[in-house]
């Protein structure tokens, strides 16, 4: 029944070789494997892409990306690192779209950025990466970015990076050289971007910035199953309306990027709707067979199957 159905693919990830050099330890704990496909747009890519059924990659860079420069440095390069996926993009153009990278240590210059990513660029949103410079993205500061993405109707996907090195320290260094993924995937990036994610809800950003859209990868980051229960506490009487549940309801989109757990998604199902919910990989952090492997066991029926495949994606990043 999938092979039918057009496969879109959103948290795909490329890293520019400019950004990557200057990006102190870059590589540490990525495999060999993983850092020859980041830096490929072609046969390796483009290949397994074919192989597994997967039509449409939405390319961004990998994390922390641009959250960690500075000043009118992470201005310029991350105008070069937009023009050279753009570039990308235009020589396979049914199987890539992108997400730009914001320079958010520069808030409106990054709104600027966001605007000529969409306009010129063509893309199809935006990813952030965790703090940016040690402060998180809800900070009023920012807000120039969010107000820009609600006007443009630009999605922002919230993705994670590291904690903060002094959480680091205080909460995983005993653990970190046995177990390095307890920083990213494990653990660590998890608490980061849910953190993320309910500080922009506390912060009122989404009644200023009424047709804001954010993405969130891995299943949500825990929320959906947190759900209820960060609605029930954060409660206030007589503002029902404005609730965790609703806002998180009507602003946030997640994937499935690298979590492959049909309970998982059975939860989120039932908390935010099969509407809401993005088939996407990871790639290539996650290869693409797993998820893959895993579509073929979901007894969706073919309409939520298309959507969650698909479809969503191409309603809500305005796909031709
Ligand atoms: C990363 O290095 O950024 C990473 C991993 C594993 C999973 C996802 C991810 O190492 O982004
Ligand atoms: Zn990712």
């Amino acid at each position: 029944m999938y092979k039918t159905m057009q496969v879109v693919a959103l948290e795909e990830h490329y890293w520019d070789a400019e950004l990557s050099q200057k990006s102190p330890g870059f590589e540490a704990s990525r495999s060999e494997w993983q850092m020859k496909r980041l830096f490929d747009f072609d046969e390796l890519r483009i290949g397994e892409m074919d192989a597994n059924g997967v039509d449409v990659q939405v390319l961004s860079h990998g994390a922390p990306s641009i959250q960690r420069m500075k000043g009118q440095e992470a201005v310029d390069l991350a105008r070069r690192c937009n023009d050279r996926l753009a570039e990308q993009i235009a020589r396979h153009p049914t199987r890539f779209y992108g997400f730009g990278m914001l320079p958010t240590d520069v808030p409106d210059a990054a709104a600027d950025e966001l605007q000529r990513c969409m306009r010129d660029l063509n893309f199809r949103g935006a990813m952030l990466h965790g703090q940016s410079n040690g402060v998180f993205l809800d900070n009023q500061r920012f807000w120039p970015v969010f107000e820009r993405a609600s006007a443009l109707g630009a999605p922002i996907y919230l993705h994670p990076a590291t904690a903060d090195p002094r959480v680091t320290e205080a909460y995983y260094a005993d653990y970190v050289k046995a177990f390095p993924m307890v920083v990213r995937p494990a653990w660590g990036y998890t608490v980061e971007t849910a953190t993320l994610a309910i500080r922009l809800v506390l912060s009122g950003v989404f009644e200023r910035c009424k047709d804001l859209q954010i993405i969130l990868g891995h299943m949500g980051e825990t929320l959906p199953y947190q759900l209820w229960r960060i609605d029930q506490a954060l409660a206030r009487p007589g503002q029902e309306e404005m609730g965790f549940r609703k806002i998180f309801c009507d602003h946030f989109h997640i994937t499935t990027s690298g979590h492959f757990s049909t309970p998982a998604l059975i939860c989120a199902m039932m908390e935010l709707g099969l509407d809401r919910i993005m088939f996407s990989i990871d790639w290539p952090f996650v290869p693409n067979e797993p998820a893959m492997d895993w579509v073929k066991t979901l007894q969706l029926n073919e309409t939520d199957m298309r959507k969650f495949l698909g479809g969503n994606a191409r309603r809500l990043l305005r796909l031709p």
